[in-house]
């Protein structure tokens, strides 16, 4: 199993056109805010690598990281905070268009204590389930939440999302290394396989 400490920032993508094509692909998307990131930080166990902030709109490009010279993660700009340049809607669906061209799996990146926006369920009909791209969800700061928004949260995970398998939603806690290691071992036998 891969292991992800090999971990370095390649670059900062601002045009869609130009991102590297040559390599598996794993995509971390979602609002703003959630924790996409920290995410990617907690998986490399590097917390300087990806740039974090309590405030959102913190990344505003399709950042590339290099992961064991074989993979590239990359960090996007997150929707629902559109007082960016390079917003979402800009940058990401012509990103979606590019990536067709690559072999890629989508990590779908998700604040467990939210209920689910009209940006989310937007992103996951238009872009997941039209362009039938393999993803899994992370729902994140599970040490923020307690039993009752646990449930809230599946539900309407399960409401909305009519084809998710629960075996394909992970909770995660960037404090708590083992809900990170199930996501390493989903990415690996997941996608990487
Ligand atoms: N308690 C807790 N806080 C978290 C967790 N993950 C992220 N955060 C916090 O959430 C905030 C946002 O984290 P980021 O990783 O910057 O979020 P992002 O999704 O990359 O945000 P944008 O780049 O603006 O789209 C930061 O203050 C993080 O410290 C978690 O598992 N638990
Ligand atoms: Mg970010």
């Amino acid at each position: 199993m891969l292991n992800f400490h090999d971990s370095k920032f390649l670059k900062s993508v601002f045009d869609a056109k130009l991102i590297p094509k040559d390599k598996k692909t794993v995509i971390f998307v979602g609002r703003s805010n959630v924790g996409k990131s920290s995410l990617i930080n907690a998986l490399c166990e590097n917390s300087k690598m990806a740039r974090v902030s309590s405030k959102p709109g913190k990344t505003i490009s399709l950042n590339y990281f290099l992961i064991n010279k074989k993979i590239y993660f990359v960090d996007t700009p997150g929707y629902g905070y559109s007082s960016k340049p390079t917003s979402f809607t800009q940058l990401m669906e012509s990103f979606f268009v590019e990536i067709k061209y690559i072999t890629k799996c989508v990590v779908f990146v998700l604040d467990s204590r939210r209920n689910l926006m009209i940006n989310d369920k937007v992103f996951y009909n238009n872009f997941l389930i039209d362009k039938n791209i393999k993803f899994f969800i992370v729902l994140t700061k599970k040490d923020k939440i307690d039993k009752q928004q646990y449930d809230a949260v599946l539900r309407d995970i399960n409401k909305n999302f009519k084809i998710v398998k629960n075996e394909e939603i992970f909770f995660s806690s960037i404090k708590d290394s083992k809900s990170i290691n199930k996501i390493k071992k989903q990415i690996n036998f997941f996608y990487l396989n």
